[in-house]
Formats: structure tokens, sequence, C-alpha cells
């Protein structure tokens, strides 16, 4: 475990390469930008990246004969290799590019979902999941007459395994499970319960949103079928995510969407689908949002996500150890530990929304709410909770500020 002595990273070395990091609001606060479980900020890197390619070689991808649109074609199929490699897939055609995880989820509900899930089957999700990797679900429920079933959660906010064993049956058609939760924070045993969906013989997704940008992410090992997350929330451009799926998998699922580039022919009669990854890339792709998002790839594979995570797990620790000094503090989900760099909580009798406004007035952004996660919340038996979140860029001295925020809050509140 790293000590503020033995960091390992130094945050302000890369801080300079992004812009908005220097904000400073209400007059005189410094911006300390603590929601990067709902969205990070972006580099210089990828910034002039996406304006270079406006510049310079922007055209469509896949359908010109020109020379631009052999160049954006390349560059749009190099941050697929980028993306390929990674995650560490098996193959280019593995990874499809979709507007974000929650594309990717759906699409994978209603292509392989519509195919495969028959009235009385078993979906196994859990109950920390973000709306995105629940609501698809139901929905394919309504469709079909499948079930959905929830692995509940202990006291401590890790996953109740027992409970999933004995939930798994031969009626489970898919696990579908956060790799780690965006409210609790917890990291989930994603390759063991991969590995236990796999010998009930259900086909197993991973919602990777909060995992990917954070830990080294390898899906040969994790061994999932589907794996999903969202460029914005690794420094990539908004408007683009990713879709890994087993190659068998996708050659065998039909298309989702369909349009222009997902054939091989169109007749009068009908149409022919073409190959994966192209088959699920319908219509005009997010092109500047994908090269965008291999230039953030380029800039996390310079640090490391090793590091990431160690200085992430830091942070956390700090997090937990101020705020406990400040007291009042009730946090959700396990401890550092257990979790990645994700420190939700409440504070006794003060409404999470007042939190995250006073504490907005002292530059510090974390986010108040259900976190999309509503069915988690109501498994705590709060309505809302407070969630600060962070990157490789925050700063101790921005968690101490975050600290001494919400003391603030709370002598605002003794005064009323
Ligand atoms: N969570 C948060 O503040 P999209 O919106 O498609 O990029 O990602 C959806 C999503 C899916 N799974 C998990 C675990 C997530 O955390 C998210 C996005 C943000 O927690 C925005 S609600």
């Amino acid at each position: 475990m790293a000590t503020a002595e033995t960091l390992p990273l130094n945050a302000e070395a890369f801080r300079n390469d992004f812009p908005i990091l220097s904000t400073v609001l209400h007059g005189d606060q410094p911006l300390a930008y603590l929601d990067n479980a709902a969205t990070t900020q972006r580099p210089r890197q990828v910034i002039d990246k996406v304006v270079e390619v406006y510049e310079r070689h922007y055209a469509n991808v896949h359908r010109g004969i020109h020379w631009l649109s052999d160049q954006s074609t390349d560059l749009f199929e190099e941050a697929r290799e980028k993306v390929r490699q990674f995650i560490n897939a098996g193959s280019a055609p593995e990874v499809i590019f979709t507007t974000g995880c929650t594309m990717a989820i759906n699409l994978v509900a209603r292509s392989w979902g519509d195919a495969n899930v028959r009235a009385g089957d078993e979906i196994i999700i859990t109950e920390m999941e973000h709306h995105s990797n629940s609501v698809p679900w139901h929905q394919l429920a309504e469709r079909t007459g499948a079930v959905v079933r929830h692995v509940p959660i202990t006291e401590e906010g890790l996953l109740d395994l027992d409970a999933f064993d004995a939930m798994v049956s031969e009626r489970t058609r898919l696990v579908a499970i956060t790799a780690v939760s965006n409210v609790l924070g917890t990291i989930n045993p994603v390759q063991e319960i991969v590995r236990r969906a796999h010998d009930a013989g259900a086909v197993a997704l991973v919602d990777a949103a909060q995992s990917v940008p954070h830990e080294k992410t390898d899906v040969q090992a994790i061994d999932a079928d589907f794996v999903a997350f969202s460029g914005h929330k690794m420094m990539g451009p908004s408007g683009v995510g990713v879709l890994y799926g087993r190659l068998a998998l996708l050659e065998a699922m039909p298309p989702f969407l369909g349009g222009g580039s997902m054939i091989r022919r169109v007749t009068l009669d009908g149409f022919e689908p073409a190959d994966p990854p192209a088959k699920f890339e319908a219509g005009t792709p997010p092109i500047v949002p994908a090269i965008g998002l291999g230039a953030a790839i380029d800039y996390l594979n310079k640090i490391g996500l090793d590091k990431i995570h160690e200085y992430e797990r830091f942070l956390t620790t700090q997090a937990h150890a101020v705020l406990e000094e400040v007291g009042g503090v009730r946090f959700l989900g396990p401890a550092p530990e257990k979790k990645a760099g994700i420190v939700s909580f409440t504070l006794d009798g003060i409404h999470a929304h007042d939190v995250a406004q006073i504490l907005d007035r002292h530059g510090v952004a974390i986010r108040a709410g259900h976190h999309c996660a509503m069915p988690l919340h109501k498994r705590l038996g709060i309505a809302a909770s407070n969630r600060a979140s962070f990157y490789f860029y925050n700063t101790p001295g921005e968690v101490e500020t975050f600290a001494e925020a919400v003391r603030a809050t709370k002598r605002i509140f003794r005064r009323r």
C-alpha cells in the first residue's frame, strides 16, 4: 500500500495537460473535480487529436474511394486496434464501437437476448447494478417472459456469492454483473462469477464502465462473453463506447440496428448482414470520438493502469480517513482495500443535495442523488447519497479540500 512518501505517481505532473483542471469558480475557488465516475476530463492530447482529425483527416469511413476517406478509415481502425490491445481481445472484430456502455448493453439485450432468451428463462443481475445493466434486462424479460433475479449484497457491500450459487441453475441463460459498483466502489470477483456462470451453461456479461478506466482489464482472462464500457469515463470524447463480444457469439447473433455499413448485400426482398464488427455498426459510426478514445488509451498506457489503480487506492484510503475525522459520516460500501476510487456517503441529518451544493461553493464537484442505482439505494434504506470519485489527476490536497468542505457543511447545519 502506497504512503504519501511512496506515491506511485505524481498527479501534479499530469494536471497541466488538462486545461479544465485550472478552472477557478465562484470568484476564487479552485476547481476540485471529484466526479470522475460520472465522466472524466480530457487532456490536451485527446482534445488536440480531435481537432487534428477534423482539420486534416475527416471523411466518412468504409465508404469513400478517395484519399481522405482512406485516412479517416485507417485512423478509425487504428483506434479499434488500440482498444483491442488495451483490453487484450483476441481479434479486432470482437471490438464493436457503440455510443456508450448503455448502448453496448442494450445491443446485447436486443440482439443476443431476443434470439436466445425464452419464457421461464432466468437472467441474474445484482442489487448493485447501474440502471444501464438492469433496465435492458427487465425490458428483455417483458418481451420474452423471462425472469430477472438479483444477487443480494452483504451488509459490508459485497456480493453474496453463496446466494449467487444458490440462484444459478439450468434455467439461468445470462449472468450480467458490474465489475465495479458505481456507488459502493466494490470491486467484484468477476472472473470467478463468470466461471460459475459458464459452469451452469449461462452466458456472462460484465459491465466494465467503472473498471476499464482504472485497472488493467484482460477480457480473455476474465473470459466473459460480453464486456461493455464507455469512452468518456476514460478521457475519451463522449459519444463512443465499446462492446467486446466473443467472436462465435457475435457471428451467430442477428444485427441490432439496420442501415448502411451493416450489410453485405441488400436486395428488394431483404438483406444479408456483414460480418462483425460492421454487422453491429449500422450507419455512420462515432468516427472522431473513437479516434479520440485511441488517443486517451495512448495517454493511459504511458502512465500504466497498475499505477493508476494503486494511486486511486491511496486517495480512497485518505478520503476515508479524513471523513472519519470529520465525523457523522456513513460510508456506503466496503473498506478502501476492497474498492475502487469511489467514496459514497451520507451525512447525518443533511440531505445529499444540500451537501453537494455547499461543496460546490468550495469549488468541490461531487455527485448527489441515486446515481442511477435506485434499487441499491432502496436496499441501503436511503433515497440519495453523495459520491466523490477520483482519477489519477486528483491530488491529496484536493481530498483535504473536500474534507474541509464537508466539515464546513456540518458547521452550517449545526447553526440552523
Ligand atoms: N454511470 C455515474 O455517475 P453511459 O452513461 O452509457 O456512459 O454509462 C452507463 C453506466 C453503466 N454502468 C455503470 C457501472 C456506470 O457507472 C454507468 C454510468 C455514471 O455513475 C453516469 S449515470
